[in-house]
């Protein structure tokens, strides 16, 4: 079967990691195209691909036969719309848009294309730990689970974070992670902010009746860390510490934390990338992947996080009806 085109739109440091891993890390397709504002960093991060400053014509680009766009979040609701026009598979990095009207659209774009052409990248979904924490929790071994404790820490909030982003950029995740490994929707949020602002924490109901506590960290200067635990009837299943070696001298054990998302979730990425690939090639997208509808409801979670926080109350949370 012939290798497929992919071109990725941003050249940031997210879309030259998904060009990395396209180009060398994912079978069954190829790099053909990246497109950037930026002309000489489209070009750093191309190899031997074609380097665009338009995204359209990246579209358009009949050797580009699905999309994958990396580029800053207000731009990705224009962006899924232009792929699936062209009829593309395309794997849109989170958010999937800036508000829930935005990602109606595009659920209402895909629902008149007669098929599914939207992965929302929600790597997390394909992470090995969290995967199999997931087949713990299913398999009952432990009984129910009560309590979901979530931490979401990084190093250093980039300069141009602005404080809602601490919702709409990084509580999304939790919000997409915990309903798929719960298997159960939110039905209603406190959020309780430091009094800086950060950290934040909140506590989720679900339909389940499981809790979900999460504390979002943007500035915790240590490193990143992502720690998911379930408190179950008979037994606990968390996650192991993020760290990739350990090493002991003079007495002491130490375990380096990464700087950011990235060493944390490569694993993530490569199996996300590459279900999506094998989900184009067999016509079939990969099960457990983050739809347009998914992509919708993490925005929508958000969007009404960020209108109550200031308000401390418990907010009770309203879907639009299920497409
Ligand atoms: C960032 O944009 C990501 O997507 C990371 O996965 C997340 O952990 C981080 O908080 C976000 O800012």
């Amino acid at each position: 079967m012939k290798s497929i085109g992919i071109g990725i739109i941003g050249a940031g440091v997210m879309g030259a990691e998904h060009a990395r891993i396209i180009a060398g890390e994912v079978s069954g397709a190829h790099l053909a195209a990246i497109a950037d504002a930026d002309l000489s960093r489209a070009e750093a991060a191309a190899g031997g691909a074609k380097a665009l400053t338009d995204a359209e014509a990246l579209t358009a680009d009949p050797e580009v036969e699905a999309v994958l766009i990396a580029s800053p979040d207000a731009t990705h609701h224009r962006l899924v719309l232009a792929a699936i026009a062209a009829g593309k598979p395309v794997l849109c990095e989170k958010p999937l848009a800036a508000s829930t009207a935005e990602c109606l659209e595009i659920v209402e774009a895909e629902r008149r294309a007669g098929r599914r052409l939207v992965q929302t990248g929600f790597m997390r979904r394909f992470d090995p730990a969290y995967r199999d924490m997931k087949q713990v929790i299913d398999g009952k071994g432990l009984g129910d689970v009560r309590i979901l404790h979530c931490q979401h820490r990084n190093a250093a909030a980039p300069s141009w974070f602005t404080g809602a982003m601490a919702i709409t950029n990084s509580l999304v995740h939790e919000l997409d992670i915990c309903r798929w490994l719960l298997s159960t929707e939110y039905t209603a949020v406190t959020a309780i902010p430091s009094p800086s602002g950060d950290p934040a924490l909140f506590v989720f109901e679900t339909e389940a009746g499981f809790l979900v506590s999460v504390e979002i960290f943007m500035n915790a200067a240590y490193g990143y860390h992502v720690h998911a635990e379930a408190v179950c009837e008979t037994g606990t299943v968390s996650m192991a510490q993020p760290a990739l070696i350990r090493s002991r001298h003079e007495g002491a054990e130490a375990a380096a934390f990464p700087q950011n998302w990235i060493p944390r979730f490569r694993d993530a990425y490569r199996i996300q990338n590459q279900a999506w690939v094998d989900g184009i090639r067999d016509r079939t997208p990969p099960k457990d992947a983050s739809t347009a509808w998914d992509g919708l409801v993490a925005t929508c979670l958000a969007d009404q996080i960020v209108g109550a926080i200031a308000k401390r109350d418990r907010l009770v949370f309203e879907l639009p009806p299920r497409q």
